[in-house]
């Protein structure tokens, strides 16, 4: 049986911290004047919206969204479900979806139509990686901290069968 183990350190906790508050800097700036509502992805995102709220300094607000198309697999399903839906309505809202990764883009493609049909005043994107190589349908996010090659990554709020969240860096995911 195969065992998955932490090959290598693939973003470094300064490298995404940096990158972070470049992000925070250009969404400030766009929306600048306007409120926003963040909508947070969960799990895996809960540690980038934690940061990355910090760096935005026009008022912001936020809200949470549990889907799921994983489950245990590295692979996705591309079934999306919503397990936990958002506690306030975003009609007439200014609206960042924030994900930690875009890999096949079914998650997010599911996401933005279901909460554009809900009438927003804007609906954006933010991942912290995103995955093209994979892409399955067509979805660009509006900004993106780093584009990543084709390998299973953990850490930083990603996981692999729920393990390794915590790890403050950004993993390739093994196997041997
Ligand atoms: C991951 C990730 C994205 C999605 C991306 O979530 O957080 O939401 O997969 O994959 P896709 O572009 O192929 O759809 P996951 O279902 O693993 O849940 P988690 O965030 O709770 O770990
Ligand atoms: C989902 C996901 N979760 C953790 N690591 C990855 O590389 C992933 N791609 N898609």
């Amino acid at each position: 049986m195969s065992q998955k183990y932490v090959e290598k350190v693939l973003l470094t906790r300064e490298e995404i911290q940096k990158r972070i508050t470049e992000l925070g800097a250009e969404i400030s700036r766009d929306y600048a004047g306007q409120d926003l509502l963040l909508i947070c992805v969960l799990k895996g995102a809960v540690i980038f919206l934690a940061d990355l709220m910090r760096q935005i300094s026009v008022p912001v607000e936020i809200d949470f969204m549990a889907v799921s198309s994983y489950g245990a697999a590295t692979v996705s399903s591309g079934v999306v479900r919503i397990l936990k839906d958002l506690d306030v309505s975003i009609e007439n809202r200014h609206c960042l979806i924030v994900e930690d990764i875009i890999d096949t883009g079914l998650t997010l493609k599911y996401l933005e139509e279901n909460l554009n049909s809900r009438q927003p005043a804007s609906l954006k994107i933010v991942t912290l990686l995103d995955k093209p190589e994979r892409r399955q349908v067509e979805i660009a996010p509006d900004y993106c901290g780093f584009q990543i090659p084709d390998e299973f990554v953990v850490g930083y709020g990603l996981d692999f069968d729920e393990k390794y969240r915590s790890l403050p860096d950004i993993c390739v995911l093994g196997e041997k």
